[in-house]
């Protein structure tokens, strides 16, 4: 198999005393040198001649691959011979990132890939930084559902992920003079190394076509186009474990005999290709543009392409199982199969999966209906109305003739409830229901049909939770009163600790005694007794300032600012949305500046040293959002060339927010802003992750800042603006004409509109904080109401900074009560109040 022929390329060339052996398993590094030698020689993909970082990180992650594949193969053997029940996650978003640090971690081979690739004339450091980061996701949501894979595939849970394998994931954002640009990410300009395409899993999907009555009464949905989803497999290990679960991406293709052979020899090549050119456009992009009709019609026809390809996949695996020799009956299918769906986007599961029941199976409209409804739960992720999906009932009747049909029935059997059960409700019906029949509407509105059909509907924060039952989906309360839970969102210790912030992790490990803590996060509350102890400081102190200064070489590189290791890392990184209020943050950094140039040498001296970094991507059509983006860059330009100040200030935005970028700016940073509008973020997760790497919050009481800022102690998180509870009056008194703009505030706009950053028209942005009626308008997310608040609030940080011990002191203690904010913590309470599924870790032969 192996061959003593090397290459003897000189810098980066292959030691040419490792031959290219294949030993896909081995742990011993000169063998594990020998099988990426291996990959190298024998790739497809390169020249054997050449062995520069970058084929290094091919060879070395198909040899990584070699062992996934192997773990994977086992556990779903293991899973076919256990039979036990299993949970399919349907998400239209995932944040992978990169995968090479996090699989050698997960598999615990990280020292040996090390020494491996120092034999062979590389740092596994450097080796990692060639990765693309695998961007299908926009945020949060996206980063959750990876977050969910690796605590799946930790906790040994019998469990897949569905997806869609775009072409591009989000866009890669350029900042240019004009603000941000999109261009297209290329994540498979090469190829991905992780990825199994499966040619044996392919299901035909159908769009539009219609409706056949059989002389029996039955149903089908017939003719139309038909598109083949082709799965490819991304293994995704547990950490320790051998347990290693898939990632099914479907990517979109035209059957072979679609192609038009007749008219191609006629010359016409366009149209001959015709499907296949429908067939790419599927998963070319995630949210494609949905101004236009065509736009909105690729968005729903994704969705269905991913729930139609996902169920399918789901009965087969169902009809294979068999308890002894006898098939399962339909009515067990919950019992093996529990559906989640991640937001509304794949709520088409719903129609989808009670068709497939009905018009193939041969299963009535009761029995359908009970399988469906025991199998589904949801998952709100938003409260905010533009974000909670409603499709056009014509564009849908056009797709989906027969899912729409399914839908009315639904509606009319949910209308008919009401009317029977709840006259008290009556009133409510059209906001309950599913079909918003007004014609100015005519719209199906997803939330209600999840609600209505799901098991189980959870939010993702207790206050997120809180608001779904007392305002949003209250009305449902009373007529299923038990249907509704919070399950808190996590992160994985694995990715947003142990692998990005190694330094931190060794000092826990350390003082713990133990590295149990990766598997048991609630082991940091053991950090509490030794807030005060001056060593853990000055180790914690040490970790933070090698961290601060990668963050800061990092910035340099790829902005030109040079910001200074010594002054307060103050960051911010999000989509960029009003809600969020990175306004809020900028406002506050130019009013900074602008008390800094009016201070004398003397005063000035005194002041906190500050570094803000401000990053995320603006929804390409979402303009207010991008005249941010635009701000933000323009204050920077002054503030940072501005010899007066810049000791003491310094503003960056981060181009091309995402994994990668957060794994660098998080383990460096010593404040973040986590700053919506109370009652707006559902959760927020990066708060999770800051505050587990040491980082304080300054916040409002939103999402899961709440739970936070409970468990590390309210001494240890910046505190301020309106509550919940308080937003509605304040925006109603607003419209009244009572609100007061503290000086400081309008001290900060005026400052913009003098010109001071230069003759870009921000007067769209400033007036969306004025005026008094509307939404969008009348400062709807009270940026100018917290505006006071927010300032007192960075008063105290810099305050608290100068007492490095006592911000030592808070670090540590927010770092010891993260131990909830697990992602293990979480999957744990869906698996047990919700899926209904156990661990079936295979414990065949030793566990690694
Ligand atoms: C999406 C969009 C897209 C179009 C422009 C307006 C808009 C506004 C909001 C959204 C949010 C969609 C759902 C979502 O991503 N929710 C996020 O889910 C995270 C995981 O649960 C959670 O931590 C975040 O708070 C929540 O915003």
């Amino acid at each position: 198999m192996g061959t003593e022929k090397a290459n003897g390329v000189s810098k980066h060339g292959i030691a040419s005393k490792i031959p290219a052996e294949a030993h896909p398993l081995s742990e011993e590094p000169t063998e594990i040198a020998s099988n990426i030698n291996y990959h190298a020689q024998f790739s497809p993909h390169f020249s054997p001649l050449k062995f520069e970082p970058e084929q290094a990180f091919y060879a070395t992650a198909e040899s990584v691959r070699d062992r996934l594949i192997q773990q994977w193969n086992e556990t779903y053997l293991h899973f076919h011979e256990a039979n036990p029940k299993q949970t399919y996650y349907l998400s239209m978003e995932y944040l992978q990132g990169r995968a090479l640090t996090n699989a050698v971690g997960n598999l615990n081979i990280q020292d040996a890939y090390a020494d491996a690739l120092n034999k062979l004339g590389h740092q596994l450091e450097e080796v990692v930084e060639q990765e693309k980061d695998a961007a299908l996701g926009n945020g949060g949501l996206g980063r959750l559902a990876s977050c969910f894979l690796d605590s799946m595939a930790t906790l040994n849970l019998p469990a897949w992920g569905y997806g869609l394998r775009y072409r591009h994931g989000l866009f890669k954002q350029l900042i240019t003079k004009e603000g941000q640009a999109e261009v297209p990410e290329d994540w498979l300009e090469k190829f991905s190394p992780w990825e199994i395409v499966r040619h044996d899993v392919v299901f035909p999907v159908r769009f539009f076509g219609q409706v056949q009555v059989n002389p029996d009464g039955s149903r089908k949905w017939v003719d139309g186009e038909i598109i083949q989803a082709l799965a490819y497999d991304v293994p995704i290990p547990g950490y320790k474990t051998k347990n290693t679960i898939s990632l099914r991406l479907w990517e979109a293709k035209a059957c072979a005999t679609d192609f038009d052979l007749f008219q191609f020899n006629d010359g016409q090549y366009e149209s001959s290709l015709q499907i296949h050119s429908r067939a790419q456009q599927i998963c070319a992009v995630l949210y494609p543009g949905d101004a236009t009709e065509g736009g909105k019609l690729l968005r729903l026809k994704q969705q269905f392409f991913l729930c139609s390809a996902s169920l399918q996949d789901i009965i087969f695996r169902f009809k294979e199982r068999k308890e002894g020799k006898t098939p399962l009956q339909w009515s067990e299918f919950p019992s093996k199969v529990a559906v989640q769906l991640n937001d509304t986007h794949p709520t088409l599961a719903i129609p989808e999966l009670m068709r497939l029941l009905m018009d193939d199976e041969g299963l009535g409209w009761d029995e359908a209906w009970d399988v469906t409804t025991r199998a589904i739960a949801y998952t709100n992720h938003t409260v905010l109305p533009e974000a909670l999906e409603k499709w056009s009932q014509s564009v849908m009747w056009k797709l989906l003739p027969r899912h729409m049909e399914i839908i009315t029935e639904i509606d009319k059997r949910f209308v008919e409830l009401i009317h029977s059960t709840r006259p008290d409700l009556e009133d409510k019906v059209n906001s309950m229901c599913i079909l918003d029949n007004n014609p100015q509407k005519s719209v199906v509105c997803m939330a209600n049909l999840c609600v209505v059909t799901s098991h189980t509907v959870n939010g993702v924060a207790q206050l997120h939770s809180d608001i779904l039952t007392s305002e949003l989906f209250a009305d449902y309360v009373s007529i299923w009163p038990t249907k509704f839970q919070n399950k808190t969102n996590g992160i994985t210790p694995r990715r947003w600790l142990r692998f990005c912030n190694p330094e931190l992790s060794n000092i826990i490990t350390k003082w713990l005694k133990t590295d149990e803590w990766v598997t048991n996060l609630d082991l940091l509350v053991n950090l509490r007794k030794f807030a005060d102890n001056e060593d853990l400081q000055a180790e914690w102190a040490a970790a933070k300032m090698a961290n601060k200064k990668r963050l800061a070489q990092y910035i340099h590189e790829i902005t030109g600012v040079s910001i200074d290791p010594n002054s307060l890392f103050d960051i911010q990184v999000k989509r960029i949305h009003e809600y969020k209020r990175q306004l809020l943050n900028i406002l506050g950094a130019i009013y900074m500046y602008k008390k800094l140039k009016e201070m004398s040498p003397e005063e000035r001296s005194n002041a906190t040293p500050r570094t803000i970094m401000i990053g995320g991507k603006a929804f390409a059509t979402y303009t207010n959002a991008k005249r941010i983006v635009k701000l933000v860059n323009d204050v920077g330009s002054v503030v940072n060339t501005d010899p007066e100040v810049n000791n003491y200030l310094k503003i960056v935005f981060v181009p091309n927010y995402n994994v990668s970028v957060a794994e660098m700016l998080i383990p460096g940073s010593e404040l973040s802003q986590h700053i919506s509008t109370a009652g707006m973020e559902a959760s927020g997760t990066s708060n999770m992750k800051f505050a587990l790497n040491g980082c304080l919050v300054i916040g409002t009481l939103d999402g899961a800042n709440v739970e936070i800022r409970e468990e590390i102690g309210e001494d240890n998180f910046f505190l301020f603006g309106a509550t919940a509870d308080e937003v509605p009056k304040l925006r109603k008194d607003r419209e009244n004409g009572l609100f007061k703009p503290d000086p400081r505030f309008e001290e900060a706009k005026e400052f913009i509109r003098s010109g001071a950053f230069g003759s870009y028209d921000y007067n769209p942005l400033l007036d969306s904080l004025e005026g008094n009626t509307g939404y969008g308008r009348g400062d709807y997310f009270l940026v100018g109401h917290d505006f006071p608040s927010y300032m007192d609030a960075q008063a105290k940080v810099d305050e608290a900074y100068k007492d490095q011990k006592k911000w030592l002191k808070m670090s540590i203690l927010s770092t010891a009560g993260s131990g909830k904010f697990s992602s293990d913590r979480t999957i744990a309470q869906y698996a047990k109040e919700i899926w209904n599924i156990e661990e079936c870790p295979d414990c065949r032969d030793e566990m690694i």
